[in-house]
């Protein structure tokens, strides 16, 4: 695979992530298109992302948004026409900007044609294309999984007269990936793709391809995850991309939900060929309460920060991590672990920096460089997401209090996620011209929006413009940076609101210290000593300003460490450090190797 000597663009590159249906109308009816995205790449190439994902644009009965596939190989005529992907591929590499498709292939719609011969034809070409089985002694499924989405995993299907597999709704029965021509016809649709020039995959819930033989029921309470063989999931991922041998760069992101940590390093890592990163979820649960996801918790920094490490942990040395902080599953990062209210922009900056200057590729979710935030969702009406309004009627059926089930629903709803992107405070956002938009835009449109914070010079302050321009500029200083790219991950602190961690490699160190949270926060004497030493030069970023006069290391200490050696609330920054501080530092927290 790839020379160790040679950086593949996607570690150096940050990936911008857009949810087709929220990001640009172009012809009035309300819903993003591809006509839209080809408008905005001169917006990505400006903001300095290598490359884009978009969600799935395949032809859908939109069930689940586009997560439901009736052809592969078709452009949903919601979104545009094969055209339109020609074209917007061609812009997009004019700009240098690589294009991945989002590959649905767990499942496909129950309008597939695939399906329907499934259905009515059990002994032809497709009838082991999907996971059918006989009803148990009982006449009910065949066992207990629930799917995700709520009720059970098996829906009955009378022309066939058997139960059929569904992972998530009815209407996305799950592929029989058993069945080696099920893995040869995915492979040709992910041909069909490149050949067209696209660049690589973001692969939806790969890791629940391979289901355990025999299907075997799960104890009470237990977790789908271990319906999973690891074993053959991985083989058959190898077999995926060796099946592809026209496309060596061919670029793959496994989206994997409570992988375990293990199989997400042995799918990831180089020797193996599977996979070149995963998503992984534990850091996005972080806020699950005693009953989950939908009884969420106020999230901790520390929680965040040590599931993050424990992260960057496992896919040391030869895998590589990827960096998501929110995306059209999840409530609004700033809402959730910045502070909307209070600091909104300087949250948004501070969570930005501490976060993408991990290790690995930073994935943008579109929005969250103008730090949208999560929208009202007062009636049970504007949850409209399948998954998020079948939790809300589950919990309401098992009793809990109509009002309750909202509260508790709307702050992980997927519908926060998934408004129309806020372009300007024209009418519709900017989102749609003169269209009514499919979801209506956040009330806070008018002012977080592009165009007001592209009218702020890259000095000002994240708090006062809104994080765009210092987006901007994180991206570059990461992409410019090899330590930022490839150095090593040190943590340093992750117990506290204060954190701090240390990137390195063989020639340099670069600092990274943030305050997550809303309060002036102390900080150690070692890292206010490691600033106030720091030259101006150093200070590679800074989400409070830092006024740094014409000499002196007393003109670069930050406003945040002034002597009373608290950090301000959201203060965080980036400082190059030598090599013999960064081991000083280092020592002081007990953190050598
Ligand atoms: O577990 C979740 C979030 O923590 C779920 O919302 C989500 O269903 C899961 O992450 C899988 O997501 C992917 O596959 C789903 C689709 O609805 C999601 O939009 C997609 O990202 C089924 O295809
Ligand atoms: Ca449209």
């Amino acid at each position: 695979m790839q020379d160790s000597t040679v950086v593949p663009w996607w570690k150096e590159s940050a990936i911008y992530h857009i949810y087709p249906r929220s990001f640009q109308d172009t012809n009035g009816d309300g819903v993003g298109d591809l006509p839209g995205i080809i408008r905005r790449l001169p917006y990505l190439r400006d903001l300095g992302v290598g490359a884009l994902w978009m969600g799935p644009v395949f032809r859908s009965p939109q069930v689940d948004n586009g997560y439901d596939v009736s052809d592969y190989r078709d452009i949903d005529p919601l979104f545009g026409t094969p055209t339109d992907m020609d074209r917007l591929i061609a812009h997009a590499h004019d700009l240098g900007i690589r294009v991945l498709l989002d590959l649905v292939f767990n499942h496909s719609s129950n309008q597939h044609r695939w399906f329907q011969a499934s259905t009515t034809d059990p002994d032809g070409p497709y009838g082991s294309y999907y996971i059918w089985r006989d009803p148990a002694a009982d006449g009910g499924p065949p066992n207990n999984w629930r799917s995700f989405f709520g009720g059970p995993a098996w829906s009955w299907e009378s022309t066939r007269g058997q139960y059929y597999l569904h992972l998530f709704a009815p209407e996305q029965p799950d592929l029989n990936w058993e069945h080696p021509p099920v893995r040869a016809a995915l492979a040709d649709v992910a041909r069909f793709w490149l050949e067209r020039g696209v660049d690589g995959f973001r692969m939806d819930v790969i890791n629940m391809i391979s289901k355990r033989d025999g299907l075997p029921d799960l104890p009470p309470n237990g977790d789908l995850v271990d319906i999973i063989d690891e074993d053959r999931v991985l083989r058959y991922l190898q077999e995926f991309r060796a099946a592809l041998p026209e496309f060596p760069e061919l670029f793959l992101v496994g989206e994997t939900p409570h992988v375990s940590p293990d199989f997400a390093r042995r799918v990831t890592a180089r020797e193996t060929a599977a996979l070149d990163m995963v998503l992984l979820f534990d850091h996005v649960e972080v806020d699950n309460g005693p009953g989950g996801r939908w009884d969420p918790v106020a999230p901790d920094p520390p929680r965040l920060a040590g599931t993050v490490a424990a992260q960057q942990q496992i896919l040391a040395g030869s895998s590589w991590p990827s960096l998501y902080l929110g995306n059209h599953d999840q409530p609004r990062a700033v809402s959730r672990f910045g502070d909307a209210r209070r600091f909104r922009g300087r949250s948004a900056a501070a969570l930005a920096l501490w976060f993408y200057l991990h290790r690995g590729t930073p994935i943008v979710y579109q929005g969250d460089e103008i730090a949208m935030a999560n929208v009202p969702l007062e009636r049970a009406a504007d949850i409209v997401d399948i998954e998020s309004a079948n939790a809300l009627q589950e919990l309401v059926a098992a009793g809990v209090a109509p009002d309750e089930a909202l509260a508790r629903v709307r702050r992980r709803a997927r519908d926060n996620g998934r408004t129309p992107m806020q372009w300007s405070a024209d009418g519709g956002a900017g989102f749609t011209d003169d269209g009514t938009p499919w979801y209506p835009p956040a009330p806070d449109y008018p002012d977080w929006n592009v165009a007001a914070q592209l009218s702020a010079t890259p000095s000002d302050d994240p708090q006062s413009t809104g994080p765009l321009p210092f987006y901007r500029r994180l991206l570059s200083v990461r992409k410019d940076r090899p330590v930022l790219v490839r150095g090593d991950f040190l943590p340093l602190i992750t117990d506290t609101a204060v954190q701090a961690y240390l990137r390195r490699d063989g020639a340099t160190a670069v600092l990274v210290i943030a305050n997550l949270s809303s309060t002036a926060t102390p900080l150690a004497p070692v890292l206010a000593e490691a600033l106030e030493r720091a030259p101006a030069e150093a200070i590679l970023l800074s989400t409070t300003p830092i006024r740094a006069a014409e000499a002196g290391p007393e003109a670069a200490m930050t406003q945040a460490a002034r002597p009373s050696r608290h950090l301000d609330p959201w203060a965080a920054c980036a400082l190059e450090v030598p090599l013999a501080d960064a081991d000083g530092i280092l020592q002081a927290f007990d953190g050598g190797e």
